[in-house]
C-alpha cells in the first residue's frame, strides 16, 4: 500500500477475506455507498488508521459522536449496580467500542451473528485500543444472552437492530410492528426477560404511540433523539428505571 496522508499510520494489517474491506481511496469505494464515503470521518474519527467495514455495515453503524453520547447517557443513567453492558447487535463495533472507552463497565459484551462483520469489529476495536476490553461473542444474540445471562440481574442490554434496510425513511412515521427481521414486540419480549434495563436504538421516525404502549402503568418512557449538526439520526428508547436527573443538571451547567 502506498503511503498517502490518508493512509499514514494505518496498522500493517489489511483484510484478506472477501467481503471485508479497508477502503482508503474513493476510487475503490462502491458508487452506491458514495454518501458514506463523505461521512467516513464523522462515522469513525480514526477512519484513516485502517478501519475495516463490510458493505452493509455502512447503513447501520452508529456514528462515533452519537455512540459516545449514548455510552455517556447509559453510563450515567443506569443504576450503579449494573456493571455489565451487552451490545446485542454489535455490527462493526461502533457502540461496543464507545462502551469500552467510557470505562464505566466491568464487562462489555459484543454479540454479532455474522463472522465477517465480527472480524471488522475486533479489528476496529484494536484501532481504538479496546479490543481486549470487550468480550466477543459470535452468534445469535437471543441464544447468546439466554446462555450467559439468564440468571444475572446486573446487566444492561443495548440493541441497535437491523431496521429492514434503508427504506425505513420512506414513510413519515415508521411502523415498528413491521420492522424486519425483528419488530418492536419481538425485541422487547426477547430482551426484557433477561434485563430490567434495555435501550433500543430505532429510526428517528419511529411511531412513538407504539413505543408508549410499553410504558409501565402511570410512568413515562424516556426517548432521546441523537443528532448531528441539528438533524436527528436516530432515537433511543430507555426501558427501565434509568435516572436522567443528574445528567440534565450537568447539561444545564
Ligand atoms: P441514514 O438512513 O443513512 O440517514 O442513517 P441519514 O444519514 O440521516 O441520511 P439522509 O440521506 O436521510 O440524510 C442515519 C443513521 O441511522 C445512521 O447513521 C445509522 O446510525 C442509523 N441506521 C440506519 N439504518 C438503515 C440502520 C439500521 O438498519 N439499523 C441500525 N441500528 N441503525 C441504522
Amino acid at each position: 500500500m502506498a503511503t498517502t496522508p490518508e493512509t499514514a499510520g494505518v496498522p500493517n494489517e489489511t483484510p484478506n477475506e472477501k467481503g471485508i474491506h479497508q477502503w482508503l481511496s474513493q476510487d475503490e469505494f462502491p458508487d452506491n455507498l458514495k454518501k458514506y464515503w463523505h461521512q467516513r470521518f464523522r462515522i469513525w474519527e480514526l477512519y484513516s488508521k485502517g478501519i475495516w467495514m463490510t458493505e452493509d455495515a455502512w447503513f447501520g453503524v452508529t456514528p462515533e459522536p452519537i455512540a459516545n453520547k449514548i455510552a455517556a447517557h447509559i453510563g450515567e443513567a443506569a443504576p450503579k449496580e449494573k456493571t455489565i453492558i451487552i451490545d446485542a447487535f454489535a455490527g462493526v463495533g461502533g457502540n461496543a467500542i464507545a462502551f469500552a472507552l467510557s470505562g464505566r463497565w466491568d464487562q462489555v459484551f459484543a454479540v454479532e451473528k455474522d463472522a465477517k462483520t465480527m472480524k471488522c469489529a475486533k479489528h476496529n476495536a484494536k484501532i481504538y485500543g479496546v479490543e481486549k476490553k470487550i468480550v466477543w461473542v459470535t452468534g445469535d444474540c437471543f441464544s447468546a444472552i439466554n446462555k450467559r445471562f439468564n440468571a444475572k440481574n446486573n446487566t444492561v442490554i443495548f440493541a441497535s437492530p437491523p431496521w429492514g434496510g434503508t427504506e425505513y425513511s420512506a414513510e413519515d412515521v415508521f411502523d415498528l410492528s413491521k420492522m424486519q427481521p425483528y419488530n418492536l414486540e419481538a425485541l422487547y419480549n426477547g430482551f426484557s426477560r433477561y434485563s430490567s434495563h434495555l435501550v433500543l436504538f430505532l429510526p428517528r421516525t419511529s411511531d412513538l404511540n407504539q413505543i408508549a404502549q410499553y410504558a409501565p402503568k402511570d410512568k413515562k418512557l424516556e426517548v432521546a433523539h441523537y443528532c448531528i449538526m441539528g438533524a436527528s439520526k436516530a432515537l433511543c428508547v430507555y426501558f427501565g428505571d434509568f435516572d436522567f436527573e443528574n445528567e440534565e443538571e450537568d447539561e444545564k451547567k
